[in-house]
């Protein structure tokens, strides 16, 4: 990369189940585009790979695993795009992220493991720039047609992914204080479409001309 090129900025989207990250994350990718601003989406988990299949067959029932090795898997998946994503946001392209590494300690943390032993397997991933987080209450989520079938569609399982992902909100704004970098945005998740919408727009939009800075480390 040129030191006069900028690269895009890595943004996350995180959220509980039904809070819209995929509604969000799919407006915001269309509003770039008509802009003309290069933008990929990338979603967490990626089915599409081989280990996504196994995360897939685990997710719908259809095969069972250990909760650390499932845990693994999940990261494993972050890390065989890590170097693609790396590329694209130094190629000057944004990468809309839905679900990252906080989804994969606050799931399985939230299962009994160690929140330590859950976050290192995803230390040293490219790290994101901003990280939206879309909240919602578990009881206002399921009004939005109830959960699925798949494993964590539960509400008393949402409630403490949700606990969870509170630790890391204030863990990352300390950080954010100390280090500029790796800003965590809460945003009222239980608002109309358009007004989320509208909320994730204002935060997003200082980030779309791109940073010069390097790509940093997750939590190193
Ligand atoms: N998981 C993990 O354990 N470890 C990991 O490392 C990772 C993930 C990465 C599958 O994830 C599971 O994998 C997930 C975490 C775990 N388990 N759970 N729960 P997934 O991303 O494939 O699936 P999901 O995110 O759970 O579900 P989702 O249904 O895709 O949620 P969403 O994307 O946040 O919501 P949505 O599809 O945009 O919207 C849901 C509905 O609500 C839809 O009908 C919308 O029209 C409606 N909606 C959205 N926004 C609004 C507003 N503002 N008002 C009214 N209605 C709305
Ligand atoms: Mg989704």
């Amino acid at each position: 990369m040129s030191s006069s090129k900028k690269r895009g900025a890595f943004i996350v989207i995180e959220g509980l189940d039904r809070s819209g990250k995929s509604t969000q994350a799919a407006t915001l990718v269309e509003r770039l585009q008509a802009k003309h601003i290069a933008v990929q989406l990338q979603k967490f988990p990626d089915r599409t790979t081989t280990i996504g299949r196994m995360i897939d067959s685990y997710l719908r029932s259809e095969s069972d695993l250990d909760d650390h090795t499932i845990h693994l898997l999940f990261s494993a998946n972050r890390w065989e795009l890590a170097t693609s994503i790396e590329e694209t946001l130094n190629a000057g392209t944004i990468i809309l992220c839905d679900r990252y590494a906080f989804s994969g300690i606050a799931f399985s943390a939230s299962k009994g493991l160690p929140f330590e032993w859950c976050r290192a397997p995803d230390v040293s991933l490219p790290a994101p720039d901003l990280i939206l987080f879309l909240d919602i209450t578990p009881e206002k989520a399921k009004e939005r047609g109830g959960y699925g079938e798949e494993r964590y569609e539960k509400e008393e399982t949402q409630r403490k992914v949700r606990q969870i992902f509170g630790r890391m909100a204030e863990e990352t704004a300390a950080q954010y204080e100390k280090s500029n970098h790796g800003r965590w945005v809460t945003i009222d998740a239980s608002q109309s479409l358009e007004a989320v919408t509208a909320d994730i727009w204002k935060v997003v939009e200082p980030f779309v001309e791109g940073l010069s800075g390097p790509i940093h480390r997750l939590w190193e």
